[in-house]
């Protein structure tokens, strides 16, 4: 009550104030206001503070640029409005509207471009005094309709969890005092629109009744770019997003009256599209790897496989479950991990690791017949939702698989093969007996037997070589037993499950089949091992076809000996086949011209060592030689050939082998063809030369001259050779009558004898060395003078019958022996004269003199004829 008091005394007080100052007020919306083309258009205007009747009257014009006015309606004069404008008033097209007593409205129906223009409401005066204002004006601006909107979806069909982008472009051609908002709705199934987000028009962001609290946890993102383009991401869609989205553009302008309010003056709404959204469930899928049988105390191994959309955004939970077979009991948990990778339930002995981004394994080591069951796993996946928040997507759980788990038995595969096959005997021989695809074995051991059987598998002679039993012992076969002792024959373990026969060296009776025999045992409860699955290899054939060595020598001759004293020279070249790595040794056999006596002279065996053999005289050591020139030639030589060594040559050459023990092992010996030394035995040639010292003597001086003897050809042992030496003088006046004088000789026993000539001449003959006999002549004088040569008659001891022989005489050339004291007397005599006849008859007989001591000086006395000397010895 005391409240309507005091409105009413203030009430009271206001209409007195009225009345002391009262003044009209005519009042239109503050402009300018926006219209656009073809809308409707209404403009208020409000009278008040006005004396006079309630109900006012109000008039409504347009004033031009130019300040003049056109009358447009009015509310109580019909003809009031302008014959340009009468058309629009009369259709309607322009109308007023009374609202109360003391306003109005100015409607405009389609409002032109043209319409643009200062509108002026005016009220006609009912006070007592004029006061106040009794019009008001507003701007009318009329804008073309230009908003453009263009929507897209790049991705119109998403999955669960997906972000959704939804773009929407809008353009206007004014922008001045108008405003523009977006808004973004979906129309699902139910067929009503349902606002998802509005910006503007201010920069404002208004979030549909639904989708407020999507917004406040960050699931609605605005994209806003230049030139018009207005997206909106939704963060994580749901299938309940999938719908038609529409996108509607609004222009705006402020509420006339300068407030806070907006106007509405267009709104353009575009169809984006459909988007499907694919729920999670649909793409989950969850699968376990295939049925298995295990043996007990194996580890299983099972990995379930995921697929879905965009998986690695989700987080996943899983669950391995396990069902009896015979499923009286249910199912039971066997490791169930949450989404944070917790194990939230599970034993210890199980494993879960989450190999690949899609496989998650399950490890149960050491399974036992009651782990036995259907197996399968569960997976929950989880969508984020904003602030932090998880929601379930989708749960699949896979088709089981059946894991059986039961006692196998061992299983593998043996394979036989010859690692090394000989090609000759003697060669080794190697097998690899190779266990593959070995399962089940575990706790067990693996033996080995190996066997020879010489014919077609199948044979009843096999017999074992050796074993590799369960203990991993040895044990020899009964008829291997000492190669394998020798260490002839190896049976080893090579490698884990790989066994390995070795014959170092074989024999042409292993030729044959070998087979392995891998047995596998398993513990046995009374400690022991138990046989569980016996495999023969296939066998192996060893065989090879034995090559006989094969040698060839082909002797030729290098240097023929023609006559005794040459050298010999015999090349001998070897030829070997079906030989590995081979030496060859060599012996010069001889035997003489008749095919007989065999000898062995020189040879050089397969370490190149030299060695002279029996028949080789201690003499002629020296004289022999043979030297290996290449890989396959050898040669011989024979120094100073001699008539015992007349008869035929060959090489003997053996061929010898050598296995890994080192040692040489003959292989096979060839003989060379024949190579024949024949000349003819003329026997020893000896020649007679002699020699002097001086060829003039002076008086009573001594000559030596020598009578050498030497030996060519085929020279005897020089203890088998003697000479009977003689030496003779032709003495100068006795050359005339062709008469000879034995002087000295010396036979063959060395007794020297003077023999005739001149009992006067004083002569010696002594031999010097073995060969040279020097015949001495003291105080030498004129009968000394003359011709001296030596005979001499070889004997020598024959090789083969030992018996002394003389061979021809021979004579030497003569030399002469010539006086100085003979030449000097000569002289003498005409250089006497010529000074005398100098000194009397001047110096043309001086030139005479001279002339005659020239013409006798040029003589050379040396080579002076035989006539010449003895006129000298005249004078
Ligand atoms: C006219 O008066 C009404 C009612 O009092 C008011 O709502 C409106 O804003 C006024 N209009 C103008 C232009 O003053
Ligand atoms: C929207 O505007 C952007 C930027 O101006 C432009 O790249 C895009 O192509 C437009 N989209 C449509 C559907 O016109
Ligand atoms: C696994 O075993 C079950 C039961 O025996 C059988 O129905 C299923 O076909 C098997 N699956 C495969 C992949 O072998
Ligand atoms: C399980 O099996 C996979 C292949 O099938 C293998 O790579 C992996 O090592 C196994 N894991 C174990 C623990 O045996
Ligand atoms: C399931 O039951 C059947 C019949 O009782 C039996 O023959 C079979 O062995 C059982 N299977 C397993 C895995 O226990
Ligand atoms: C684990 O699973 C078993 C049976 O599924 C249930 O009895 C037990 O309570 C679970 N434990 C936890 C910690 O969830
Ligand atoms: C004998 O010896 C001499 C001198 O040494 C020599 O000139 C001559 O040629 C030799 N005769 C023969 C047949 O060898
Ligand atoms: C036997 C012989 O011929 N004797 C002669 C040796 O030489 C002297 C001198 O010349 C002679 O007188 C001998 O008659």
């Amino acid at each position: 009550m005391h409240k309507e008091k005091g409105v009413f005394s203030l009430f009271i007080l206001f209409l007195g104030l009225a009345t002391l100052c009262e003044s009209r007020v005519v009042s239109v919306p503050a402009g300018p206001l926006v219209r656009v083309e073809g809308q409707s258009v209404a403009i208020r205007c409000n009278v008040s503070d006005y004396q006079g009747p309630r109900d006012q009257e109000f008039e409504w014009a347009l004033i031009l640029d130019n300040g003049a006015e056109v009358q447009l309606i009015s509310t109580f004069d019909p003809l009031y409005p302008d014959t340009s404008v009468k058309d629009r008033v009369n259709s309607g097209g322009i109308s007023i509207k009374k609202l109360s007593d003391a306003s109005v409205e100015l409607i405009i129906s389609k409002v032109r471009a043209s319409d643009s223009a200062t509108y002026r409401c005016s009220t006609p005066s009912t006070d007592s005094v004029m006061s106040g204002n009794y019009h008001a004006d507003v701007e009318l601006r009329v804008i073309g309709d230009t908003l453009r909107v263009v929507p897209s979806i790049p991705q119109p069909a998403v999955s669960e969890g997906e972000p959704l982008e939804l773009q929407c472009n809008a353009s206007r051609a004014y922008t001045a005092h108008t405003f523009l908002s977006i808004t973004w709705s979906i129309r699902k199934e139910t067929n009503t629109l349902e606002d998802i987000l509005t910006f503007g028009p201010d920069s404002g962001v208004k979030a549909g009744q639904g989708f407020a609290q999507r917004y406040a946890d960050g699931g609605l993102l605005l994209d806003l770019r230049e030139g018009g383009f207005y997206g909106l991401v939704m963060k994580g869609v749901k299938p309940s997003d999938q719908g038609a989205y529409v996108c509607t553009a609004r222009e705006w302008t402020r509420q006339p009256g300068g407030g806070k309010g907006w106007h509405k003056i267009l709104e353009k709404s575009e169809e984006m599209g459909m988007v499907t959204v694919t729920p999670l469930a649909q793409s989950l899928v969850v699968s376990v790897e295939k049925n298995i049988t295990l043996n007990v105390e194996d580890t299983l191994n099972l990995t379930c496989l995921l697929a879905a959309h965009g998986l690695l955004s989700l987080d996943l939970e899983l669950t391995w479950l396990v069902r009896a077979v015979n499923s009286s009991a249910g199912q039971r948990v066997l490791i169930h991990v949450g989404r944070d990778g917790q194990v939230l339930n599970g034993s210890e002995l199980v494993g879960m690791s989450r190999v690949k981004p899609d496989a998650f394994r399950l490890i149960l080591p050491k399974v036992q017949r009651s782990d036995s069951g259907l197996y399968f796993c569960q997976v929950k996946a989880w969508l984020p939702q904003g602030s932090g928040r998880w929601y379930q997507a989708a749960e699949k759980t896979s088709d089981p698989v059946q894991v059986l788990v039961t006692r196998l038995d061992p299983e593998f595969k043996v394979t036989l093969t010859a690692s090394l096959t000989p090609q000759f005997t003697s060669d080794p021989t190697e097998m690899v007996c190779q266990v593959t695809n070995l399962l089940n074995l575990r706790d067990g051991q693996l033996s080995v037997s190996w066997t020879y059987a010489m014919n077609t598998p199948g044979d009843s002679s096999i017999s074992t070589i050796a074993s590799i039993n369960e203990h991993g012992v040895l044990v020899p076969g009964e008829k291997y037993r000492q190669q394998l002792d020798r260490g002839d024959i190896a049976v080893t373990r090579s490698e884990q499950n790989a066994f390995r026969l070795r014959m170092l060296r074989t024999r042409d009776e292993d030729m044959g089949f070998y087979s392995c025999i891998v047995t596998a045992w398993t513990p046995s409860r009374q400690a022991g091992w138990d046989k569980a699955k016996e495999i023969k290899s296939d066998p192996v054939t060893v065989q090879w076809k034995p090559k006989t060595p094969v040698l060839s020598v082909v002797a030729h001759r290098v240097r023929e000996a023609s006559t005794g004293g040459s050298t010999f020279e015999m090349s001998c070249r070897v030829t070997g086949q079906n030989l590995q790595n081979p030496g060859y040794s060599v012996l010069i056999r001889f035997e003489d011209a008749q095919g007989q006596n065999p000898q062995k002279i020189l040879s050089l065996n397969a370490d190149s060592v030299l060695q002279l053999e029996e028949g080789m005289a201690a003499s002629r050591t020296d004289s022999v030689a043979l030297e290996k020139m290449g890989q396959q030639e050898y040669r011989f030589r024979l120094y100073g050939v001699q008539v015992s060594d007349r008869g035929f040559y060959c090489c003997e050459v053996t061929a010898w082998t050598r296995d890994q023990s080192s040692d040489w092992s003959r292989a096979v010996s060839a003989e060379s063809n024949k190579i024949e030394i024949a000349f003819a035995d003329s026997g020893p040639v000896f020649n007679v030369s002699i020699h002097s010292d001086r060829y003039r003597v002076l008086p009573g001086d001594t000559a030596k001259m020598e009578c050498i003897l030497s030996t060519l050809g085929a020279t005897p042992n020089t203890d088998d050779v003697a000479f009977d030496v003689r030496w003779f003088q032709s003495p100068a006046r006795a050359v005339e009558n062709g008469g000879a004088v034995p002087l000295i000789s010396m036979d063959r026993w060395g007794v020297v004898k003077k023999s005739g000539g001149n009992e006067s001449t004083e002569c010696s003959l002594e031999r010097t060395d073995r060969n040279t006999f020097v015949l001495s002549v003291h105080r030498t004088q004129d009968r000394d003078i003359g011709e001296y040569y030596c005979t001499a008659k070889p004997w020598y001891i024959l090789p083969d019958a030992g018996t002394w022989r003389d061979g021809p005489e021979l004579t030497s050339a003569p030399v002469i022996l010539s006086m100085k004291l003979a030449l000097w007397d000569s002289l003498k005599m005409p250089v006497l004269y010529g000074v005398v006849a100098a000194l009397g008859i001047g110096a043309l007989s001086i030139l005479l003199g001279l002339l005659v001591a020239n013409c006798c000086l040029s003589r050379n006395p040396m080579h002076t004829p035989r006539s010449k000397l003895m006129d000298l010895e005249i004078d």
